[in-house]
């Protein structure tokens, strides 16, 4: 069994990722519903994004979308961030919102548009350089809708063609992150739509390219702790996308549908030792907040996230060992099932006190002001960029 002091300390070391994306308007393709106080500029995200790390004190890092947090300036844009109590961290890139990607950004058949995805991937390592971020993390909406409409095999070609270009252009301590999903906006053939994909192209460009996790992104049923053991050992696990889903890539709060399915994921990681920032994994994660107030959702995802921690670490590890080496099938998913149905609330209660934060971030967020300040102070809030 892990010592108290241990798991109080990991658990103050924990460092969650949170989206700028999240604190902007966002819907469906049905409605975008506009909340007041929403930010107006990257740096008005990025102000909210610091809320969700003064409360919890375990999210110090924003994630960036280009272009949607376009700027001028990417150094001051870091340095606003650090007045903030905040660092950028990974820089997402957007090769799916253009016209001229309507079959496809780095696979498209036409190489005047492939050379434009891609110029597009690099000018986005040029930020990194500027943010002195390390991860560069692609999504591609490639794909085809129709048998036949493209040749599968050339769009991969295309694809590995464009990621190598890209690795050639990073520094020595910045990475790619691949992030596949099985389907969406292309329904018959989607060009990274699992992490086997998604591994072999990581595999062929070298130790630079990790893959992303999107806990949004499987076949109902999937079994992505699975997922998450099998390249964790292969030492090729860069990062996750965490949300929540019902039905599709429905960007819901992380641990919200399937609280079990998180600290299963959670155990995975503990169990090499791989929660810790200087493993490398990068938590993110990837929400947006239709009906929700944002900044409260965000607080709640990282409580989340940090509730499955605490369990995971509660694992009493001996006695699963033991229980699993002595074949008792009981045995072992009762130890798993003690964790998961421990009420950490009260040890994460002390964690935060000692940390010098409120023991309960949602009310000292609420109480703070901050909401009804940024009512106040901001009119005609930006969309995040999502579900025009
Ligand atoms: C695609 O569905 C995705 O998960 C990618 O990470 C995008 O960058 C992100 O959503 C945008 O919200
Ligand atoms: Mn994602
Ligand atoms: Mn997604």
């Amino acid at each position: 069994m892990t010592e108290q002091s241990e798991v109080r300390a990991a658990l103050r070391a924990q460092r969650i990722e949170v989206p700028s994306w999240a604190y902007g308007n966002s819907g469906t393709r049905f409605k975008v519903f506009a909340q007041p106080g929403v930010p107006r500029t990257p740096e008005e995200k990025i102000a909210d994004a610091a809320q969700v790390h003064a409360f919890t004190g375990i999210a110090p890092i924003v994630s960036l979308h280009i272009p949607w947090d376009r700027v001028d300036d990417y150094a001051k844009l870091a340095s606003y961030a650090a007045e903030r109590g905040v660092r950028l961290g990974a820089i997402n890139a957007n090769v799916f919102q253009d016209d001229d990607y309507r079959l496809g950004s780095v696979t498209n058949p036409d190489p005047r548009i492939r050379r434009k995805a891609l110029d597009h991937l690099l000018e986005c390592v040029d930020i990194m350089d500027a943010t002195g971020s390390r991860d560069l993390k692609l999504w591609f909406s490639d794909g085809t809708n129709y048998p036949g409409q493209d040749d599968i095999r050339a769009r991969q070609d295309r694809l590995a063609e464009a990621l190598s270009a890209t690795y050639q252009r990073l520094g020595p301590d910045q990475r790619i992150l691949l992030e596949y999903k099985f389907f969406e906006p292309a329904f018959y053939m989607t060009d990274v739509p699992d992490w086997g994909t998604a591994y072999a192209h990581c595999l062929k460009l070298g130790e630079k390219a990790q893959v992303v996790i999107d806990t949004g992104h499987h076949a109902p049923g999937t079994n992505i702790e699975f997922i998450v053991a099998f390249l964790l050992r292969e030492g090729r696990l860069g990062a996750f996308d965490f949300n929540s889903r019902f039905y599709a890539d429905d960007d819901l709060m992380v641990g919200s549908a399937d609280p079990f399915q998180l600290f299963r994921i959670m155990h995975e990681i503990v169990r090499v030792d791989a929660l810790r920032p200087e493993s490398g994994i990068n938590f993110m994660l990837d929400q947006c907040h239709n009906i929700e107030p944002k900044i409260p959702a965000q607080i709640r995802s990282v409580l989340n996230v940090q509730e499955a921690t605490a369990k995971a670490l509660l694992v009493d590890t001996e006695a699963l060992t033991a229980a699993q080496s002595a074949g008792d099938v009981l045995g072992a998913n009762g130890v798993l099932m003690d964790a998961f149905n421990t009420d950490v609330r009260p040890l994460l209660r002390e964690v935060r006190a000692e940390m010098g934060l409120d023991p309960d971030p949602m009310a000292a967020y609420a109480r703070s002001g901050y909401a009804e300040k940024i009512v106040a102070e901001r009119v005609g809030g930006q969309q995040a960029g999502w579900g025009a």
